[in-house]
């Protein structure tokens, strides 16, 4: 679909999406919209790569693509593609980018960057050699596109809450609570990397160091899996990797976050909810409330205070002028909207878009170092079971 079929203009910068599935389809969602409430380069969705031919030919249609293709290789290689949105499994985000970067297409790529560190170095490497060429390189945490966190950012980094000291973050999800949920690619550490630790901890992990602006430079963690085995294909099939991950991390500046992940916290659907306490004030968020901010005034008297409800949907507030009046709220699928559109104003300005890969190789780090720590065990203390009456 040719964003600008009426006038002519710099040339149309052709866009290929590398899979269709969830996230490639709330990305098409953004392609389709993005020039409809926002100044962006001329673009086209060019190609729809997925290996089922069938499968990407329908989605390609249903998704507003001009084509489908089973090859990413071979549509990485046309001259009439500048972009490359990598919406795929994690076990495949590291060979494609780094051969979309090497073939001179600007990347976008989904959350968590790479399924392992060392496949987040040489993903960072290639986007740091390929910017030398004007060459563009954006990983997807689209909640830094939420208007209320861009606005808890704003209101931190201008020194509302004052010193930063403790922060609670937690992204509860329950979609694995059933012991008969099946297998899919995202319980197995060769085409994950892990569970709850990268799918979700990395979002949580990437708002802490987004709101706060800060280093992590301490890290204990903890993984477990509650589920160990599920249906699979031809029987059970044994899962490798966490349905849960606990973490607590220090910062640069004194503060402390505890993060917490889990996909079993039943009744939670997909909550980010976020707790930032300063010595001047603090500030809640909820993803499953996403326009609404609580805010405290600690410099207040103290009669006065109180969390009070922002509702971020007024003009004034970040993205929100592009769509409509004050109080009409947007949703979550709005954030992959502003998350293309500042990465085409980015690769239209030549200017590096937010976050790099050398972003997301820091929250690929701060992962490591919670599996590493999980591993080790060594803040584990034993408690030896006791009666009260053993101690009479
Ligand atoms: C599943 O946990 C998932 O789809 C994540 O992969 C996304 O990044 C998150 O935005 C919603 O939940």
């Amino acid at each position: 679909m040719n964003s600008q079929e009426t006038s002519p203009g710099p040339p149309l910068l052709g866009v290929a999406m590398i899979g269709y599935a969830f996230m490639g389809k709330a990305h098409s969602n953004a392609w389709r919209n993005v020039a409809s409430y926002f100044d962006v380069p001329a673009f086209e969705q060019r190609v729809l790569v997925g290996r089922d031919p069938e499968g990407v030919a329908e989605a390609a249609a249903k998704y507003g693509w001009a084509e489908s293709a089973t090859d990413w290789r071979a549509v990485i290689a046309r001259d009439d593609i500048h972009i490359v949105d990598i919406c795929a499994p994690g076990w495949m985000h590291a060979e494609i980018a780094i051969a979309a970067l090497a073939a001179g297409k600007h990347v976008l790529v989904e959350k968590p960057l790479a399924n392992t560190l060392a496949e987040a170095e040489a993903m960072a490497e290639a986007a740091r050699t390929a910017r030398k060429d004007g060459v563009q390189s954006m990983v997807g945490f689209n909640y830094r596109r939420v208007p209320a966190l861009a606005l808890a950012r704003e209101l931190i980094q201008e020194g509302r809450l004052g010193t930063i000291r403790h922060v609670r973050a937690a992204y509860l999800q329950d979609w694995l609570v059933d012991p008969e949920s099946p297998m899919t690619w995202r319980l197995n550490r060769e085409t994950a990397g892990s569970g709850a630790l990268g799918d979700i901890a990395s979002h949580t992990i990437d708002q802490v160091l987004f709101l706060l602006g800060d280093q992590v430079t301490e890290v204990s963690g903890r993984l477990h899996t509650f589920t160990s085995q599920r249906p699979g294909s031809d029987g059970p099939e044994e899962v490798t990797v966490d349905d849960a991950a606990w973490a607590t991390l220090t910062l640069a500046s004194g503060a402390i976050a505890s993060v917490e992940v889990s996909r079993v916290a039943t009744g939670q659907k997909n909550s980010l909810k976020l707790e930032i306490y300063g010595d001047k004030g603090a500030l809640l968020f909820d993803l499953e409330n996403l326009n609404e901010l609580g805010f405290l005034d600690a410099t207040l008297p103290v009669r006065e205070q109180g969390f009070r409800r922002i509702l971020v949907n007024e003009p004034e507030h970040p993205y929100v002028d592009a769509w409509w009046p004050q109080g009409h709220v947007i949703g979550w699928e709005h954030t992959f909207t502003h998350e293309i559109r500042d990465f085409l104003v980015a690769v239209g300005t030549g200017t590096q878009p937010s976050p790099s890969f050398e972003d997301g190789l820091t929250v690929q780090r701060i992962l490591a170092a919670v599996e590493e720590s999980a591993a080790a065990k060594s803040s584990i203390i034993q408690l030896s079971p006791f009666a009260l009456t053993e101690r009479a």
